[in-house]
This record gives structure tokens, sequence and C-alpha cells, in this order.
């Protein structure tokens, strides 16, 4: 089966969109075995031709090879992967991308036939990931995850030269011409574990600190490309950086969020997920684990609008089931309701009253998520009075950011207050509460 790509991005709404410099020409290839169906290759390959497109290729052919199971040697059979590179060659292309991960003798047999260079689904991500990264945590965990991956895929001994030309796959450590040797990438890996370590020390510092302050914490999970950001600025006023590509976000951003009551809570964005997450990058992303298992609430964000939204809430509970220490409460988020169809949107909330339609770009359902964040927030609250002395000005200002202040005023040297607060807040306070109030 093969196709042209330029229906598909119609198809896709891509057309419209701003293209990323196209800088390179890819096939795309996908093995597909009995369990897979038509429609879930199908839609893996729609994903694969955006997240070539995000990382400036241009897909001009796409090849699926129906097997019973994998060829050892090449994936695909030896006389499709003689096709494929006849193909290669009429369309000059400059890199096939493969719909699945390759096992590194794989790669290496595959570019020996193809004569061009292999990329696989991890590969693809991570060159989108080293394309992304903004701050010194996120380059650095993309080019740890990116130099584990390339470590068993060196070919020969000794001094090796890795393959690079500057294109797909090969960004981030690969951006210099390196002569490298297993030995400087193993130092290099064990230098970049130390200085991430480093800022995951000063990172925990900070969360202490915003923690002492008793705020409430909410993490926006999910899909990537399903309306996060976006989400995080439509309920904050933030300015987090929006793009209709795949992950646009790759390092978690906190706000600060009022509730209607006015209460204060800090809204995260997180990295996006996608299906056949590399395990490399799951662990990478420490930053975004981290965030989302300190959370109180989460919430999952889809795009409702999206015709793969089913699988792509599947893939979101699954990965958060792997990596939560325990489970959270969860409310889900169906976003994108004004492109959405609106039987598709019921059929999504239908029957579940932790589930609300919303749409970041128009506003609709932020004041009922709100609503519903603050009654998920609240449960364990309890109303107490506290009596500080005045020369603890900081502890009023924690309850002010954690709580709900009812009523203040000044009796001799203290400040009392009447207040709403929660258990961790009323955990820390005890000194304070007056007994029988
Ligand atoms: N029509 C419509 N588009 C939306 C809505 N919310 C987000 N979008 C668009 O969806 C695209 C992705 O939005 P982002 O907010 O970047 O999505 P994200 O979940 O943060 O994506 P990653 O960071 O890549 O994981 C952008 O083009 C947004 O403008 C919405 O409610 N309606
Ligand atoms: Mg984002």
């Amino acid at each position: 089966m093969n196709f042209r790509i330029d229906s598909n991005h119609r198809k896709n709404g891509l057309i419209e969109l701003d293209r990323p410099p196209i800088t390179e020409t890819a096939v795309l290839v996908r093995l597909a075995l009995p369990a897979d169906s038509a429609q879930e290759v199908e839609e893996s390959l729609a994903e694969m031709r955006r997240l070539a497109w995000t990382a400036g290729a241009n897909v001009v052919e796409t090849f699926v090879q129906r097997r019973t199971k994998p060829c050892p040697a090449t994936l695909i059979g030896l006389g499709k992967a003689s096709h494929v590179a006849e193909v290669c060659r009429e369309t000059d292309a400059d890199l096939a991308i493969f719909d699945s991960d390759l096992t590194p003798a794989q790669g290496a047999k595959l570019q020996d036939i193809l004569g061009v260079k292999v990329v696989d689904r991890t590969q693809l991500i991570l060159d989108i990931f080293a394309q992304r990264a903004r701050t010194n945590e996120g380059k650095h965990q993309v080019e740890l995850a990116q130099l584990q991956y390339t470590l068993p895929r060196l070919r020969g001994r000794g001094i090796e030269m890795m393959q690079q030309t500057g294109g797909i796959g090969t960004r981030g450590p690969g951006e210099q011409k390196l002569e490298v040797d297993r030995r400087v990438i193993r130092r290099r890996i064990d230098r970049l574990r130390v200085e991430l370590d480093n800022i995951r020390r000063s990172r925990r510092i900070q969360r202490k600190r915003r923690g002492e302050s008793a705020a409430a914490t909410v993490a926006l999970v999910g899909y990537t490309n399903a309306g996060k950001s976006s989400l995080l600025n439509a309920l904050t006023g933030a300015d987090a950086f929006v793009e209709n590509k795949l992950f646009a976000t790759l390092d978690p951003c906190s706000r600060r969020c009022t509730l209607p009551s006015g209460r204060e809570i800090v809204i995260t964005d997180t990295v996006g997920f996608i299906r056949k997450l590399p395990h490399d990058l799951v662990a990478a992303f420490r930053a975004t684990l981290e965030e989302i298992n300190e959370a109180n609430v989460i919430l999952l964000v889809a795009d409702a609008a999206h015709p793969a939204v089913d699988e792509h809430i599947n893939v979101v509970n699954d990965v958060l089931s792997e990596i939560l220490d325990e489970p959270k409460p969860t409310l889900k988020i169906l976003n994108k309701t004004d492109i959405a169809e609106p039987g598709s949107v019921l059929r999504l909330c239908n029957g579940r009253d932790r589930s609300i339609a919303v749409s970041a770009r128009t506003g609709a359902g932020l004041e009922p998520l709100l609503n519903l964040l603050e009654r998920e927030l609240a449960p364990n609250w309890s109303r107490v009075r506290l009596r500080i002395p005045q020369s603890a000005a900081g502890v009023v200002a924690q309850i002010y950011e954690g709580g709900r202040v009812l009523n203040r005023r000044y009796e001799d040297q203290e400040i009392v207050l009447d207040a709403e607060i929660g258990p961790d807040l009323q955990g820390k306070m005890a000194a304070y509460i007056a007994p029988g109030k």
C-alpha cells in the first residue's frame, strides 16, 4: 500500500498551518503484524507524518508491509526493503523513517540496503525534543537520552565516526562533527548525570519552598497537542508557548491561578505524552514526573476534536499508572469543544461527573472547570481560628496563600484569623490553632 502525503496533510488540516522549514525528504515504512488493525496502522502513520513534519521532514512515500512476524535482520522482508531502496533513489530521499523501534543490528543492515539514513520512532521523537529543549535541564536530559540511544548503535570498534549530517536523528549531541569513542560517550553520560542531579537538587529546594507556601497544585497532563499550554494560558493569563506541532512544551511551567472563592492554587503545564513513548525519555523527563507526582489533582486534558481521542486518553492513563507513585484524583478535561463534534463530546462526557467540556480558545466551560476544581480541592478543609504572634508575619502570609481567610483582627500582640484551611496547613499550623474552634 503506497500513498502520497499531500492528501493526508490536507485531511489533517496541516496544509493551512505554518510549515517549519522542510530540510529533508523522507519515506515512511511500517511493518503491520496480525494484531495491528488497519485503523491502528493508519492512525499511527498519520501521527508519524506529523512527527516527521514537526521535525522538518517531508514524507513523500509510505510503505506498509503485512507480515506474520518481523524479519529478525531487517524488520520488513528483504524484497520489500529492496523496493523501498529503489523508491529512495527515485525520489532522492534523504532518510527512511520506520514506524517502530529498530534493534541496532536492524538499523545498520537497513541503512546498508536502503543507502539512506535510517531513523526509527524513538530517534524521531528525540530529534524533535532536541530542537525543542530550552532549559539547561531539558537540553541535558535530551542529550543523555540521545547518547544512551546512540551508544549501542555505534558501528565497529575503537574510534568511531558518529554518522551525522546535521539532520533528523542527529541533532543535539550530533550538532558538531565528532570523532567519538565509546569511552568519550560514557564519560559524557556520567557527566550529564551529575549535572542533572545538581539541577534536580536545586529544583527540589525550590519546590520545597513552594510546598511551604501550602498552595494546592494541579497538573495539566495529556497527549501532545491536546491544548495543555493553551489551557494554562486561558486559566492563568500566562503566556506559555503554544503551537500546532507535537511536543511544543518540554519543560514544566507553573503559574498561580485564583479560584472563584479567592483561594490561590498553582497550575503546572507538563510535557505531552505520545503512544509508544520511548522508555528512556519517560525516565529522563523527571521534572515532569515529579510535578505530576506532587500535584493534589490531575487535569487529564484531551483533544475532543481528534479522531483518535479515545486512544489518546488510554495512552495517557497507561503512562500515568506507570509513573504515579499512588493514584491521584483526576478530572478529565475535554478540550477544543469549539471544533469538536457535539455528539463526540457528549459521548466522552457521558455519565461521568468527573469530566468537563471546555474550549481553551473561546473560554467556554472554564468557569465550571474552576468550580469543579474548587470542590475537588476543598473536601478536607475545615474552619479554624488561628492566633499568630504579630512577629510571625510570614505565617499570616502562608494562610492567605494556602487557605481562605474569613476574618482578621488584632488582639494585644496577636493577629487572630478565622480561616478555612486544608489538612496540610492544619498540620503545619497546629501550634497556632486555637482549641475548639
Ligand atoms: N480550536 C481550538 N484549538 C485549540 C484549543 N486549545 C488549543 N488549541 C490549539 O491546539 C494546538 C496545540 O495547543 P497547545 O496548547 O500547544 O497544546 P499542548 O497540549 O500544550 O501541546 P504540547 O506542548 O505539544 O504537548 C495549538 O494550535 C492551539 O492553538 C481549543 O480549545 N480550540
Ligand atoms: Mg504545551
